[in-house]
C-alpha cells in the first residue's frame, strides 16, 4: 500500500496546470520587480511591491512570506525583508511563489547589481553548474534523492572543500505541491524515491558570512523520460547582471 505523502506527491494535470500558473505569475512579478530597482531602495519596500503585484494578477495568497535580500543579507537562508537599502556591487536575492487554487509555486532568483566582481561571478556560475549536474542526473532517469542530492553537493563540497558543509546548509530541494515543503526531499541522507509526476524544486546555494550567497531555484516535474522544468526565467551569468 501506498502511503499518503506517496500518493500526494504525485500530480494530476489539473493540479501541474495549477503550479505552472502559480510560477507564471511569479515570473512576471519577478519581471516587475527587475524593472522596480533602482540604488537606495530597500528590502521591505520590494518585498511589499512583490505582494502587491501578486494581489494584483489575483494571486492572493503567497506560498510563504517572500525574501528579498540585498547584500550580505544574501548569506542568511532565512532573511526577512528589512530597511538595508540597495546599493552598487550588491548581490540580491529574491525567493517567492504564489499559490493558485491551493497549487504552490517557488523560485528563486540571483542578481548582481551592476558588475559583479570575480569571487561572486565564480560563486554563481559554481551553483549554477551545481544545479545543471543534478538536471542531467535526473536526465538520465536517476530517481534516488541522495544520488540527486549528491550529483549537485558532490561538486560543491569537492571545489569549496568542508567549509562548504557550513555554506549548503539545505537539501537540494523539496517538493511542491498544496503546501510549500512536502514529500520527497533531496537531501544527503534522504531514502526517497522520487515518482513521476511530482514537481520537485532544484535549488543549490552557496552562502558566506560575511560575504553573501547564491541560490538559484528551478521547479521541475518528473517525467518518464526525465524532467520538464516548470520555470522559465533566464539564469545564466550575463542575464544575472542588472
Ligand atoms: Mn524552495
Amino acid at each position: 500500500m501506498k502511503l499518503i505523502h506517496e500518493v500526494r506527491a504525485v500530480k494530476n494535470k489539473k493540479e501541474i496546470a495549477n503550479i505552472i500558473t502559480a510560477q507564471r505569475i511569479s515570473e512576471r512579478v519577478l519581471g516587475n520587480v527587475l524593472k522596480k530597482l533602482k540604488s537606495g531602495v530597500t528590502e521591505i519596500t520590494i518585498a511589499q511591491f512583490i505582494t502587491g503585484k501578486f494581489a494584483k494578477y489575483g494571486a492572493h495568497i503567497l506560498s510563504f512570506p517572500p525574501i528579498v535580500s540585498f547584500g550580505k543579507n544574501t548569506a542568511n537562508i532565512h532573511h526577512e525583508p528589512n530597511k538595508t537599502k540597495l546599493k552598487k556591487g550588491d548581490i540580491v536575492m529574491f525567493d517567492f511563489g504564489c499559490t493558485i487554487n491551493h497549487y504552490c509555486s517557488d523560485m528563486t532568483r540571483t542578481y548582481f547589481w551592476g558588475e559583479p566582481n570575480t569571487r561572486q561571478k565564480e560563486i554563481y556560475i559554481d551553483v549554477l553548474k551545481a544545479q545543471e549536474l543534478a538536471l542531467k542526473k535526473i536526465s538520465t532517469k536517476e530517481r534516488r534523492a541522495k544520488i540527486i542530492d549528491k550529483a549537485a553537493r558532490g561538486f560543491l563540497d569537492k571545489k569549496y572543500g568542508k567549509k562548504n558543509k557550513k555554506n549548503f546548509l539545505h537539501g537540494l530541494g523539496h517538493g511542491v505541491g498544496t503546501v510549500i515543503h512536502e514529500w520527497p526531499n533531496f537531501k544527503p541522507k534522504s531514502d526517497d524515491i522520487i515518482p513521476i509526476g511530482c514537481v520537485m524544486t532544484i535549488e543549490p546555494g552557496l552562502y558566506f558570512k560575511g560575504f553573501g550567497g547564491v541560490r538559484i531555484e528551478d521547479m521541475i516535474l518528473i517525467t518518464e523520460t526525465g524532467y520538464k522544468n516548470l520555470t522559465t526565467t533566464p539564469k545564466d551569468i550575463n542575464s544575472a547582471i542588472l
